[in-house]
């Protein structure tokens, strides 16, 4: 496994600028590099400077930033394309082609041997102007085993720094990423990136198993936007390496991730889901009473991500029906009020018998707690919602 030497090359600025809701301006552009770079990925990937003069613009801008992460750009394998990429200024590009029958047919109707050569002379020709070069092919795993394999040894063979696979319509499954990493792994000698769709699911998963398999790069976006519903999150191929050995991430600035993600949310207009990894608002929220015993007894019972390594805080939510009477005493201790264990079980099953009857918050449990702590009797739930009850407005 190769899971100790690989490197992000986060495209937020390319795949992600491919998102419905995204309209980024320079300004917003330069934020999120600089948030990025804060973070510590180790390559930005940016819009084709072809694609608009602002495109253009933005490249050299960005290349020309103070910066620890790497800068590159993201072409068509075309010698125009590439002519106006090298000069921008930026450390590497990503030329793309489509292999699948589907893009041959329908998009550039190029044949195999057409591409070889094509490849060959974009290639070479970056490689001479003392930039960085990645190959790929798009729709991979829909393309033709030999002919894809051909491609590839073709340009590994004229010295290409990398190869892509990129699974562009999210069709893929772990075990074939698994399967065709390792092939190609056998097969080149240069580094290996892999670039996943996530339309049905599988992105974080199989970037994961690319890694196993053999990959040196991942490709991510913040919050996974890209084109249609995305691709594999920064976050979440965080989380998911984070789970196999915390120190493989151990290199980036883990409690900038949450600001990150705010920063892209905020600029597309788009809320993090309440159940995003790691920064979703429920990520670290217990709730069923065994639950919250054993966490409070000791968290990794329940929890593989330590929320302090992400400048995080988890919460232990007690007011509901599937509390337990260990959560409740942790909060009555937060409170400093003293209380029995048997008054700590009898006033639990209060709470239960109140959330049976309406929602409850906190403050609802605090006042059960205060009620028993001062010995006021409560002769049975009826009290205690009807004061519930008129506080939220509705008539008993
Ligand atoms: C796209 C292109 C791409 C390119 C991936 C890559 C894809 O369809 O917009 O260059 O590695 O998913 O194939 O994003
Ligand atoms: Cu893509």
């Amino acid at each position: 496994m190769s899971l100790t030497n690989f490197a992000i090359i986060e495209s937020t600025l390319r795949e992600g600028e491919q998102f419905a809701n995204a309209f980024f301006t320079t300004a917003q552009k330069v934020e999120i590099a600089k948030a990025l770079d804060a973070f510590g990925v180790e390559f930005l990937e940016l819009t084709s400077p072809l694609a608009s003069p602002q495109s253009l613009e933005d490249c050299r801008t960005i290349a020309a930033l103070p910066r620890r992460t790497r800068i590159l750009t993201h072409t068509r394998c075309h010698m125009d394309d590439a002519r106006v990429a090298v000069d921008t200024g930026v450390d590497g590009i990503d030329v793309v082609i489509g292999t699948s029958s589907y893009l041959r047919q329908f998009s550039h109707g190029k044949d195999i041997p057409y591409i070889i050569e094509q490849a060959i002379n974009v290639v070479e020709f970056i490689k001479s102007q003392g930039v960085q070069v990645r190959f790929s092919t798009e729709d991979s795993f829909r393309s033709d085993l030999v002919d894809l394999l051909t491609i590839y040894r073709a340009v590994d063979q004229i010295g290409v720094n990398r190869v892509g696979i990129a699974d562009t319509v999210g069709v893929a499954n772990p075990r074939q990423v698994y399967d065709l990493v390792s092939t190609l792994r056998k097969l080149v000698s240069c580094d290996i990136e892999f670039h996943g769709h996530n339309d049905s699911g599988c992105a974080i998963a199989n970037a994961y198993c690319a890694l196993e398999a053999g990959v040196t790069h991942v490709d991510t976006t913040v919050l996974g936007i890209g084109e249609r519903n995305g691709i594999t999150p920064l976050g979440g191929l965080i989380a998911r390496l984070y789970a196999t050995d915390r120190s493989l991430v151990r290199k980036y600035n883990l409690p900038l991730l949450r600001e990150v993600e705010n920063l892209v949310a905020g600029i597309v207009g788009i809320d993090v889901p309440f159940n995003n990894y790691i920064t979703g608002f429920t990520a670290f929220t217990h709730k069923a009473g065994i639950h919250a015993k054993a966490i409070l007894n000791n968290p990794s019972t329940y929890e593989i991500l330590d929320p302090a390594d992400f400048g995080l805080t988890r919460y232990v939510h007690i007011a509901h029906r599937l509390t337990g009477w260990n959560a409740v005493k942790s909060r009555a201790d937060q409170l400093g009020l003293e209380l029995t264990d048997d008054d700590l079980k009898e006033a639990t099953a209060h709470i239960k018998a109140l959330a049976d009857e309406k929602p409850m918050a906190l403050e609802d449990v605090d006042a059960v707690l205060r009620a028993w702590h001062h010995r006021i009797p409560v002769p049975h739930a009826q009290t205690a919602l009807a004061e519930i009850t008129h506080r939220n407005g509705v008539a008993a």
